[in-house]
């Protein structure tokens, strides 16, 4: 990723509270300096900003592709907005399909748990974070099911921490294990190292800056 594009949403989801520094409770029980809340992006020109970071980063990392998918719930609006970007995106200028499913198997009307262009060629899975990988899992299923080939996940933010319990680190991310697993690579708009080096630049979050630096010290990869 261009550092720019980086730490251009570093700034951005600051700006949105989006990202925000503190003590958060994070869903593998760690107390976060930082949490990044996706579904904040919830305004026409906030999220249109947000599919052009994500636009920017995809075209930036060289992946080759053919469509989106957004499993639901909050990659629907992801992968039909970030579509929206790549075909406005001066370098691609590409008209990109993109699909989503449905939580709940419809069983009349159209039928099925796919909605959007049919799945096929190389799929990118667009998502917010990954924590566990489970929607990754599932999304690489259903992509696989129909025929077609994961490509590549395309996220927010990467928070480049250790999986595991505390007394039993991984020694990869759950980015690195997903990566391992599919052999697909993750593309992110930013890191944690995106977020450090905005700390280090701009000095209105200095008092945060030393409990980011020792969560990344325990955790980090
Ligand atoms: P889904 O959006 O449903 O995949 O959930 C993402 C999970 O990651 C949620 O449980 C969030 O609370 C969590 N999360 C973030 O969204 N942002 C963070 O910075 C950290 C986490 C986390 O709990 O690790």
């Amino acid at each position: 990723m261009s550092q720019n594009n980086s730490l251009d949403f570093v700034r951005f989801a600051l700006e949105q509270g989006v990202l925000k520094f503190g003590e958060f409770k994070v869903k593998s029980g760690r107390l976060s300096p930082y949490f990044f809340n996706a579904g904040l992006f919830n305004t026409g020109r906030s999220i249109g900003a947000l599919s052009q970071f994500y636009a920017n980063a995809l075209v930036e990392s060289g992946v080759e592709f053919d469509m989106l998918f957004g499993p639901a719930y909050k990659g629907i609006s992801l992968a039909a907005t970030t579509a929206v970007a790549l075909g406005n995106h001066p370098q691609l200028n590409k008209d990109v399909p993109f699909a989503f499913n449905r939580k709940e198997a419809k069983d009349h009307g159209e039928g099925g748990v796919l909605v959007g262009a049919p799945l096929q060629g190389k799929v990118v899975i667009i998502d917010d974070v990954i924590t566990a990988g489970t929607s990754v899992r599932e999304s690489v299923e259903i992509i696989k099911n129909a025929g077609a080939t994961p490509a590549a996940v395309l996220i927010a933010l990467d928070r480049m921490e250790r999986a595991g319990a505390d007394d039993a680190l991984s020694a990869h991310s759950a980015v690195e294990e997903v990566e391992q697993k599919y052999g697909m690579p993750v593309v992110s708009i930013a890191s944690l190292n995106d977020i450090m080096q905005f700390l280090n630049q701009d000095h209105s979050f200095d008092m945060y800056k030393e409990s980011v630096v020792a969560y990344r010290n325990r955790y980090g990869i």
